[in-house]
């Protein structure tokens, strides 16, 4: 039997664990290094996680035996840190944003076209399978002309002045928060289940926040609510903890978004609703097993995950038989399967079915529009 693809996972916060137990799902598939800021963390973090070898970051790149890196560190290192794996020869699977300006993301995505190495972004939610049930529903004519899309995210582990993060932070995070950390993935599923293009966008941003309380010692995301209120810095804070944005698309239809941090009680809760001439489709990320399909012929619809019941197309997204729920560790899990299924041919696809570079610079063009939109108040060309 040949030998399994060996990896590397850069950044140990909340994402890095994720796709490492993802992968250790996966057949084939070896994590063999981890990389921290400090020799010291990354020895501790291996050894926490059961992962055999420690480096920092310059020296991963010269392991000759490792295949394949994924970026799970803080916003502003993705940039760098793509374009070194994709030199040092390995491909590469970055969280989004896939950095933080347009002019990053365009280089990017031409390494990575002249290499010809495997490149993705990691927006798993689109693997949840009812995500892609719609999709190919729609495919199907199923959902019929697309008239209009609402969508929300909303989160709450932001929600107190205490709360705190380096995602605050824009020289971290750069210069959305909401937009580039949760609107990317809710705009990310828009057009890939629709298949429509945004060409205009109108935004209204709101930082409720204008100040937050910074502890005196770095803590990780979704960690806040385990601190205690003691040692604080009082530091401004520049970016949305709130946006609601107007969509234009490329088949006319219209759409608006809100995203936001700070809503009490909304976990991690992605809201799509797509009205369409035959059909509508409801999916919420906290019932993922299910979806809603409107009807005014008949009766409404409620499908149950199953494999047996949703499109073939789709089954290969479902491990488990219907009752099995399958949840957000599953979607790294799906994503990946198809990744390192390219990766195992050794070079990217013509068309992938997976998100890639080119994808995560759309969503960092969006963004960026998005930003422009809220300052000048008016609508923006994409
Ligand atoms: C933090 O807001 C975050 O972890 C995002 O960065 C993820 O992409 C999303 O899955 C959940 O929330």
């Amino acid at each position: 039997m040949s030998q399994p693809i060996k990896v590397a996972i850069v950044g140990t916060g909340f994402i890095g664990p994720a796709h490492l137990e993802a992968l250790r799902r996966i057949p084939h598939v070896e994590v063999v290094a981890l990389v921290e800021i400090t020799q010291e963390l990354a020895n501790e973090k291996a050894k926490q996680l059961g992962i055999p070898r420690a480096y920092l970051f310059q020296e991963m790149l010269h392991q000759a035996d490792i295949d394949v890196v994924h970026i799970c560190t803080p916003n502003f290192l993705h940039y760098s840190q793509a374009k070194a794996v994709m030199e040092a020869e390995k491909h590469v699977i970055c969280e989004k944003p896939l950095a933080l300006t347009i002019e990053e993301a365009e280089d990017l995505v031409r390494i990575a076209k002249s290499t010809g190495l495997v490149n993705a972004v990691h927006f798993n939610l689109r693997y949840y399978p009812m995500v892609r049930q719609m999709k190919v529903m729609r495919e199907k004519g199923e959902l019929g002309k697309v008239y209009s899309i609402m969508g929300s995210y909303l989160q709450d582990w932001l929600f107190l002045q205490t709360d705190y993060n380096w995602r605050l932070e824009p020289d971290k995070s750069g210069d959305s928060r909401a937009i580039a950390d949760i609107g990317s993935h809710l705009l990310d599923i828009t057009e890939y289940v629709t298949g429509l293009k945004i060409t205009e966008v109108f935004a209204d941003f709101s930082t409720v926040h204008k100040t937050r309380l910074k502890p005196l010692k770095p803590i990780e995301t979704y960690s806040g609510k385990m601190l205690t209120p003691s040692d604080y810095q009082e530091v401004p804070i520049n970016t949305e903890d709130h946006a609601t944005v107007l969509l234009r698309f490329d088949n006319g239809a219209k759409g608006s978004i809100t995203v936001s941090q700070v809503n009490a009680g909304r976990k991690n809760r992605l809201n799509i609703e797509i009205a369409g001439s035959e059909a509508a489709f409801e999916f919420n990320s906290e019932r993922p097993n299910e979806l809603w399909i409107g009807k005014r012929e008949k009766a409404n619809e409620h499908l149950l995950k199953d494999p047996s019941l949703v499109h073939k197309e789709v089954s290969s997204l479902v491990s488990f038989p219907g009752g099995h729920n399958e949840g957000f560790p599953d979607t790294s899990k799906q994503m990946f399967k198809e990744v390192y299924a390219a990766i195992s041919s050794g070079k990217q696809p013509d068309k992938p079915s997976y998100p890639t570079f080119a994808d995560g610079c759309r969503e960092l063009l969006i963004g960026e529009r998005i930003v422009e939109s809220n300052k000048k108040q008016a609508w923006v060309k994409i």
